[in-house]
């Protein structure tokens, strides 16, 4: 039996793991009590990870459609002739601008994914570029991008040194955090109750969250912009207002721009939009100004629940609401304050660690493209997942639309609006390729599945949420198991469909992957000599690639980076610094330390100055403003999401130990609102929008705001050829088939995923 340490991929908290394996086989999951950043915290999804690995349904080879229209294994090399053929035709006839890819969640937790899939969308040349981020949280980095520069310029609650933690739309005790690097959160919020704190929770039901907290406030779905904006205008009416050291790095007039902005909205003129009293919303500004150290945190709930209004339609808040998350934490003085809301400085670097110190390109949001079918704009060059299936099936005057879909670690057909659509628009393509390790309700219309290894046999290192962290930690996990035999690793695969494609697309000759990946490597190391906040700055790149060989693959671009980055050695210049082979020997990760300021070297505004009132956002509070005078009356039920811990998204419902109990896909209903609707629980009911229906059992209680009604997401696993057995059985229904794709925040693409209008009937 041997031990081995690695971070779970699984979700942002990125616990340390301790593997026992016996015999090639994973024996038991423990958390790995000396990790650095976890201290042996883990969920129940992290010690079965060992289930996931040995799930019989996970694919291990690639499946190709055969002349009869069904998915059968095939080689690596079949694979890879097929995808050959059928996108050189693709491009061929209708050109790249045919061509669109969606990145899924996973990507941000997969090493391969993060160095290598820049390549890839820069062979393939397309422009249709969709994230999972468009149905997630892109409102709250647009939002930071426009105060603070950049799209990862996320100031993250330092919740281990605050006095006061104010929680809007977030349940972290389930999610475990998200936007919010920080593992476990059962712990810390303990922590920061124990040390005399206290933690307010807003959200429309009494989550596990809320009951941990010291208040809770349920909050009428949509209404937190206008929450926000009234705890702002308390702020500044009552003269609490403090910004502490952030102060002399305002942009000019942007706090009189706030001020004036946040007028209208007096806490008497929300209350009918958030059902919060006058009275407590004075109180909550009074105690933030107050406690010696607060923070503002928001999540799903701010940046994907719109506001109901009168005439059926659901208004997008979440820019706005993101953005006042942090005009509130401006305001009291918590940004960049102990305690209060800081910045990681991530040891790879990052889009707030390169360029010039304090000063930077800032954002354009949105961005100047536009979706062929609706004209919605770009956002950090992507489009809104929402408008995928309407680029697919939508043919333009002169027959251009969407032929050939890469989807990769995605399930949009579960994950994003109006589902039903896209998993019929799906079957119109004329090649679609996914790299997944299962079947899933979009990959099963794929002509090539394309699976990653086992979790557990690759390489593990969080590069992205580095980014994010309550603290900065480095780690480095090897991976614990061999693949298995016809288990290829992903960053190979993806340098391969780059090769594919470069060829394709520019005629030339198909170079060899390993091209591909010395290719990389050197952009990595000429971008690094050239950024002057490098600590490689100046130096030669080829020296640097001397450096790190014979690494190839994630190794090397890693080293390039950590290297280079705020803590590396600077290849000599910096002896104590870090280098791979460093945080390698240090088994349970090296810890850098609490959060510390970092203004102004953080920011990458134009101005080189907090933007604390951006124009674009201005406007957006502005146009709110007509509702304070009538308030949109709340529909009698409105749809809210839930996370669940035995859940990750759609993906995990095959793992059997995961299956069963709590974890099951129910429609919420408080109990005044099932006595209304003659609804029991347990019935099984139709939930239905103008966009589509599905039935679910009711589960009745109390937790919910009278209402308000709550579905998960990602289930709906009742087609015949997807995950496998466990996930079938207890398949529950698709929300987003209920969720209308006409809803997207235009500052940030981003799709109205709650809080619309909906019936629930007894089925
Ligand atoms: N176990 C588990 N963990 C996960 C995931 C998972 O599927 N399962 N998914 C991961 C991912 S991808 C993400 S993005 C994170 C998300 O992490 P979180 O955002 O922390 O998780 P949610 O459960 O979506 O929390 C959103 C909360 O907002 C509330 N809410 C809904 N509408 C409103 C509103 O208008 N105002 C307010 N104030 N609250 C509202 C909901 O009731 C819910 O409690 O979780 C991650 N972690
Ligand atoms: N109504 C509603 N819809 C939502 C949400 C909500 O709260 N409500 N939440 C939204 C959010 S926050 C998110 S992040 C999205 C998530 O939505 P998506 O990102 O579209 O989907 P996931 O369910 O995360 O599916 C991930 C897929 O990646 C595969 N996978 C896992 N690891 C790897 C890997 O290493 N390599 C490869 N190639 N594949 C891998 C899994 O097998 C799975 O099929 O859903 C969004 N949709
Ligand atoms: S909380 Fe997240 S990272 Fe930690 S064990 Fe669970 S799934 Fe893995
Ligand atoms: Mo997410």
């Amino acid at each position: 039996m041997t031990e081995h340490l690695h971070v779970c991929p699984l979700c942002e908290a990125t616990c340390g793991l301790a593997i026992s394996v016996d015999d090639g086989e994973v024996a038991g999951v423990r958390g790995d009590d000396e990790d650095v950043f976890s201290h042996g915290y883990v969920c129940p999804k992290g010690t079965l990870i060992g289930q996931l690995h040995d799930d019989p349904d996970r694919l291990r080879t690639p499946m190709i459609r055969d002349a009869g229209g069904r998915l059968v294994p095939a080689t690596w090399e079949a694979a890879f002739d097929l995808i050959h053929e059928r996108l050189r035709s693709v491009v061929t006839e209708h050109g790249t601008e045919s061509l669109a890819v969606f990145l899924g969640n996973p990507n941000v937790h997969n090493v391969s994914s993060t160095l290598y899939l820049p390549a890839l969308l820069r062979a393939l040349g397309t422009p249709n570029r969709f994230t999972a981020s468009t149905v997630d949280q892109f409102p709250k980095q647009a939002a930071s991008a426009l105060m603070f520069g950049t799209g990862l310029s996320v100031a993250v609650p330092d919740i281990d040194r605050t006095d006061y933690l104010l929680i809007l739309g977030a349940n972290p005790l389930v999610s475990n955090g998200s936007m919010m690097t920080a593992a476990d959160m059962p712990g810390r919020i303990r922590a920061l109750r124990t040390r005399g704190g206290r933690l307010v929770v807003v959200d429309p039901v009494r989550t596990q969250t809320a009951r941990a907290a010291d208040e809770h406030l349920a909050i009428r779905p949509g209404g937190d912009a206008f929450l926000l904006a009234a705890i702002a205008h308390t702020l500044v009416t009552e003269r609490l207002t403090d910004l502490g050291a952030a102060h002399a790095h305002l942009a000019n007039e942007s706090l009189a721009a706030v001020q004036s902005a946040v007028d209208p909205f007096t806490p008497e003129a929300v209350q009918p939009l958030t059902g919060v009293e006058a009275g407590t919303i004075r109180r909550i500004a009074r105690e933030l100004a107050a406690a010696p150290s607060a923070a503002v945190y928001g999540r799903m709930g701010t940046t994907t629940t719109g506001l109901a209004l009168a005439d059926g339609s659901t208004l997008p808040v979440g820019t706005v609401a993101s953005w006042l998350i942090d005009v509130v934490n401006a305001l009291i003085g918590a940004v960049d304050s102990p305690g209060g809301v800081m910045w990681a400085l991530p040891a790879f670097g990052g889009p707030t660690t390169e360029g010039t110190p304090g000063v930077g390109r800032g954002a354009t949001i949105p961005g100047r493209r536009r979706t062929r079918v609706r004209g919605l704009p770009s956002v950090f060059g992507e489009f809104p997942a929402a408008a995928l299936a309407e680029e697919i099936d939508t043919p333009s005057e002169d027959g251009r639309r969407l032929r050939a879909l890469i989807t990769i670690a995605g399930n949009p057909v579960l994950s994003t609006p109006d589902g039903r659509r896209l998993d019929r628009a799906l079957d119109s393509l004329d090649l679609m390729i996914s790299l997944d390790g299962y079947v899933n309700e979009t990959t099963r219309h794929a002509h090539v599945i394309l699976p990653p290894p086992s979790p557990l046999a690759r390489t593990h290192v969080d590069v992205v949420f580095a980014n994010l962290a309550v603290r900065n930690t480095v780690r480095y996990s090897p991976p614990v198991l061999q693949p298995g035999p016809g288990e290829r690793d992903e960053s190979d695969t993806i340098m391969r469909l780059t090769a594919i494609a470069f060829g394709i697309v520019t005629g030339s000759t198909e170079p060899r992957a390993e091209d591909v990946d010395d290719l990389v490597a050197l952009t990595v190391a000429q971008q690094a000599v050239a950024d002057e906040a490098s600590r490689a700055h100046g130096l030669d790149a080829g020296d640097l690639l001397a450096a790190v060989a014979p690494l190839r693959g994630v190794d090397r671009l890693l080293d390039l980076r950590l290297r280079s980055g705020p803590y590396g050695d600077g290849f000599g210049r910096h002896p104590e610094g870090l280098t791979l082979a460093r945080v390698r020997s240090a088994p349970h990760g090296i810890d850098l330390g609490p959060l510390r300021p970092r203004l102004p070297e953080v920011l990458r505004t134009a101005s080189g100055r907090i933007e604390l009132a951006p124009a674009q956002l201005v406007a957006a509070l502005g146009a709110l403003a007509p509702l304070l005078d009538e308030a949109p009356p709340e529909p009698s039920l409105v749809l809210v999401g839930r996370r669940q811990l035995r859940s990750n998204n759609s993906w995990m419902h095959n793992v059997p130990g995961l299956s069963g109990g709590s974890n099951a896909c129910t429609v919420q209903l408080h109990p005044d609102d099932a006595a209304r609707l003659g609804i029991t629980d347990g019935m099984t009911v139709r939930v239905s929008t103008e966009v589509g229906a599905v039935t679910v059992p009711a589960e009745v209680t109390d937790r919910v705001r009278t209402g308000v009604a709550c579905m998960p997401h990602g289930w709906g696993h009742a087609a015949p050829d997807v995950w496998g057995t466990t996930a079938r059985a207890r398949a529950g229904a698709n929300v987003n088939e209920l969720v209308t794709s006409a809803a997207v925040d235009v500052l940030s693409g981003t799709a109205v995923l709650g809080g619309m209008a909906i019936q629930v009937t007894p089925a």
